[in-house]
């Protein structure tokens, strides 16, 4: 089985082979981890953005990392929050797994996720948490592939809600 890291940290200095983008379905770029990950890897992002003509909420495209120290940039729009009758929690499942799944398909032994859908979409932290470590550890012990997965908590809240959820679910 693979390994599941958790890290207070910015996800654009990750020497990993893929980052994980918390992106919109246009992938046109945004706010948060989505613009700082544009803004690190430089503006060919973007260009090879334009390509992938949008992504649906749960799925997962991937681009070059160009500026980055990451080989490859999955981009994934996770769910809106609204009131959790949405199918949010299966969509939020969804984001980690098919980016796990495409990691796997483009032969990525690391991995980097940031907190997806938990800042401007508004999913609550700790449900959250819970669906990423369950999601990761249930990819890890089928897949051969993927060695380590490193979830990179942005502040202190964060990392609290990613610690505890890795209590519950990884023991
Ligand atoms: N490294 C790691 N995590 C970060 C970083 C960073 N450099 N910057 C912010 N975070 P959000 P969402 C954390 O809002 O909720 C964008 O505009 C942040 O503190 O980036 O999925 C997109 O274009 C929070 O814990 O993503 C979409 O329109 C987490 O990343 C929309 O926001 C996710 O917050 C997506 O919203």
């Amino acid at each position: 089985m693979g390994i599941i890291k958790i890290q207070q940290g910015d996800i654009t200095t990750m020497a990993v082979d893929a980052i994980v983008n918390a992106a919109n379905t246009t992938l046109l770029g945004g706010g948060g981890v989505d613009g700082a990950i544009h803004q690190a890897a430089g503006p060919e992002l973007l260009v090879a953005c334009q390509q992938l003509h949008g992504c649906a909420t749960g799925e997962a495209k991937i681009t070059a990392g160009y500026q980055l120290p990451a080989k490859y940039v999955i981009h994934t729009p996770g769910p809106i929050w609204r009131d959790g009758s949405q199918s949010e929690a299966q969509l939020l499942h969804n984001s980690y797994a098919n980016s796990l799944a495409l990691a796997a398909a483009h032969h990525c032994r690391t991995v980097a996720f940031p907190s997806i859908s938990t800042g401007v979409y508004r999913y609550p932290l700790a449900q959250a948490a819970t669906i990423a470590l369950t999601t990761i550890r249930d990819f890890l012990l089928q897949n051969k592939g993927v060695q380590i997965v490193t979830l990179v908590c942005f502040d202190q809240r964060t990392l609290a809600a990613y610690q505890q959820a890795y209590r519950d679910v990884v023991g």
